[in-house]
C-alpha cells in the first residue's frame, strides 16, 4: 500500500475529518436558525419546536390545540414520508406545511426556511414546528425556535428522561401526555418530573391529555404566556 493510501484509510484520519464535516454542518445549521429566528421576531410570532418519540401525541395536541385556542397559529410538520400530519391539521383550517426528510431523523434549519418561504406568516401568533420523531437528533439541530418542547407518552415508561440526557437538557418544557393512561402503565409523573428536575431545575411540566382535555388548560395558558 502507498503512504497516500495509508493516510486515506486511516480509521482515526477518517475520525477526524468526519467531526470536521459535522462541525461545518452544524455551524451552517446554526447560522439558518440564527435566520429563522430573526423573521419569527421580526413579525412577532412566537415558534415552539415539539420533539418526542413517535407516537407521543404531538399530532393530537396540536388538533386539541387548534380546536381550543384563542390565538391563531400555523403549523410545520417533520416526518421522513408522508404529508398525513399536515393534512390531519389543515383538515381543521389550520395552515400547515409538511416537510418530508427522506432519510433525515431530524428537522434541519434550512428545511424550515424553506417552508417558512411558502407560507403566509403575517397575523400569526405562534408556529409549532413538529420534528421528526425521536428523542435524539433533533436535539442537535437549532431551528431557530424560542421554545423546545419535548413530550413524554405515558404508554413509553417513565424511565426514559434520564436515558436521553441530551434532549431533556435542552428543552423549556416537558408534557407528560395521555395521563388518563399513567395507572395502566405504571407511569409515575412525579419520577418523570423530578428526573427533569435533576437534568434542568428550571424545567416547566404539565401531565396532560389531548384525548380527556386534562392539563389543556395550562398548556394554552403556557403558550399564550409567551406570546410576544
Ligand atoms: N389515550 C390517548 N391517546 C392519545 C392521546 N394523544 C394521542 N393519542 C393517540 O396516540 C397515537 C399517536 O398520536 P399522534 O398525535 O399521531 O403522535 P405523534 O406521532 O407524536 O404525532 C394516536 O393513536 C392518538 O390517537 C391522549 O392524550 N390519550
Ligand atoms: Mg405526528
Amino acid at each position: 500500500m502507498s503512504s497516500i493510501e495509508n493516510v486515506e484509510n486511516n480509521p482515526n484520519l477518517n475520525r477526524v475529518k468526519t467531526i470536521a464535516v459535522m462541525k461545518r454542518v452544524l455551524e451552517t445549521n446554526d447560522q439558518n436558525a440564527i435566520a429563522n429566528r430573526r423573521e419569527f421576531d421580526a413579525k412577532g410570532i412566537l415558534s415552539i419546536n415539539l420533539m418526542s418519540s413517535p407516537g407521543s401525541g404531538k399530532t393530537t395536541l396540536l388538533e386539541a390545540t387548534a380546536k381550543a385556542a384563542d390565538f391563531k397559529f400555523a403549523v410545520i410538520e417533520g416526518d421522513m414520508e408522508t404529508n398525513r400530519d399536515a393534512d390531519r391539521l389543515a383538515k381543521l383550517g389550520v395552515q400547515a406545511r409538511q416537510i418530508t426528510t427522506g432519510t433525515a431523523c431530524h428537522l434541519e434549519a434550512d428545511m424550515v426556511r424553506e417552508a417558512m418561504s411558502q407560507m403566509k406568516l403575517d397575523g400569526l401568533n405562534a408556529v409549532f414546528i413538529e420534528n421528526v420523531g425521536n428523542l435524539v437528533c433533533p436535539a442537535s439541530y437549532e431551528l431557530g425556535s424560542h421554545i423546545n418542547v419535548a413530550l413524554i407518552s405515558t404508554p413509553e415508561g417513565d424511565d426514559k428522561v434520564l436515558k436521553y440526557p441530551v434532549m431533556f437538557r435542552l428543552v423549556d418544557l416537558v408534557l407528560i401526555t395521555k395521563v388518563e393512561l399513567a395507572p395502566l402503565f405504571d407511569f409515575s409523573v412525579d419520577r418523570v418530573v423530578s428526573e427533569a428536575r435533576r437534568l434542568k431545575p428550571e424545567v416547566e411540566t404539565i401531565a396532560l391529555s389531548a384525548k380527556t382535555g386534562e392539563g389543556m388548560d395550562r398548556w394554552l395558558s403556557f403558550v399564550k404566556s409567551r406570546l410576544p
